[in-house]
């Protein structure tokens, strides 16, 4: 049992939340207004792919300065296994397109494992002046401000975010679920940042929010973030969330959105 009052908890908590604003900063205040027209000597794409592994890099440098010992695992490559037992699990700009464009839904994500359970998870939304975090057992916060799904709806009149992937046979597949699931809900929302979708159900703006095709780096923080504030979170019924298929939502629709989405595929390309 993880003893919620832990030293070593409340160093990585004050690490995490470092380097996550440190990241944020340098994302912000780096990006040139003029990214989304930009016709410079590089494309916006190599653009935001620089800041991207200039965030990264920031994050695990400073990560491996405080605690050398520990592993890694980042979108833009980093991956090292540690010996202290502890990985940190980071997403350095979650939501790209959203970047890209100057929408302000993107985020820096950081979670810290032990032994493979995460146990802090920081996620770092600049544009919206928001910081949510939590640790294992404390519950979640936006800044100071305790963190608290809203009481389940009826289904129908859920709010549900979702996200899409990247590939046109799997998005083929992700709107035909989203057809089917839209007359039965009150509407859905694609915010773009998976990380930040999570928060959103901690935080009591969605009621729920499922997604097939997620990488650890997108969901390791914000899952605890929701988890904590109420939340559960899982894959398909019975299974923790994963690649095939994350869901979070207050316990009252957790059971029955998991069902359905078994039944209409969500899981499956
Ligand atoms: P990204 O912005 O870091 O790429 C969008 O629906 C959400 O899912 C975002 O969090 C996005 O992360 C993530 N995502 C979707 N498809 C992905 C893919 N093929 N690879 C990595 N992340 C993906
Ligand atoms: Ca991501």
């Amino acid at each position: 049992m993880t003893d919620p009052a832990e030293p070593l908890l409340t160093e990585l908590h004050d690490l995490a939340l470092e380097a996550a604003r440190r990241a944020g900063a340098l994302l912000r205040d780096g990006r040139p207004d003029d990214l989304a027209v930009a016709r410079t000597k590089s494309s916006p794409i190599d653009v935001v792919t620089e800041m991207d592994i200039a965030a990264e890099k920031l994050i695990t440098g400073f990560l491996a300065e405080h605690r050398p010992q520990d592993g890694f695992l980042g979108e833009e490559g980093a991956s090292s296994p540690g010996t202290s037992g502890i990985r940190w699990v980071i997403d350095p700009l979650d939501g790209t397109v959203n970047y890209l464009y100057g929408l302000p839904t993107w985020a820096v994500s950081i979670a810290a494992e032990r032994d493979g359970e995460t146990v802090v998870g920081v996620v770092e939304a600049p544009m919206r002046g928001e910081t949510y975090h939590a640790v294992l057992g404390r519950g979640a916060h936006a800044g100071d401000r305790p963190l608290a799904v809203r009481p389940a709806p009826p289904f129908d009149q859920a709010l549900l975010g979702t996200g899409f992937g990247y590939l046109k046979i799997r998005r083929e597949r992700q709107a035909e679920v989203v057809r089917q699931l839209i007359p039965r809900v009150r509407d859905i929302r694609r915010g773009g940042s998976a990380a930040v979708d999570l928060c959103d159900v901690a935080a009591g703006r969605l009621d729920a929010y499922y997604e097939r095709g997620l990488n650890p780096w997108d969901l390791a923080a914000g899952a605890l973030v929701a988890r904590e504030a109420g939340a559960l979170t899982g894959g398909r019924p019975g299974e923790p969330e994963s690649g095939e298929l994350t869901v979070a939502a207050s316990p009252g629709l957790f059971g029955p959105l998991q069902e359905l989405l078994e039944e209409l595929g969500a899981w499956h390309d």
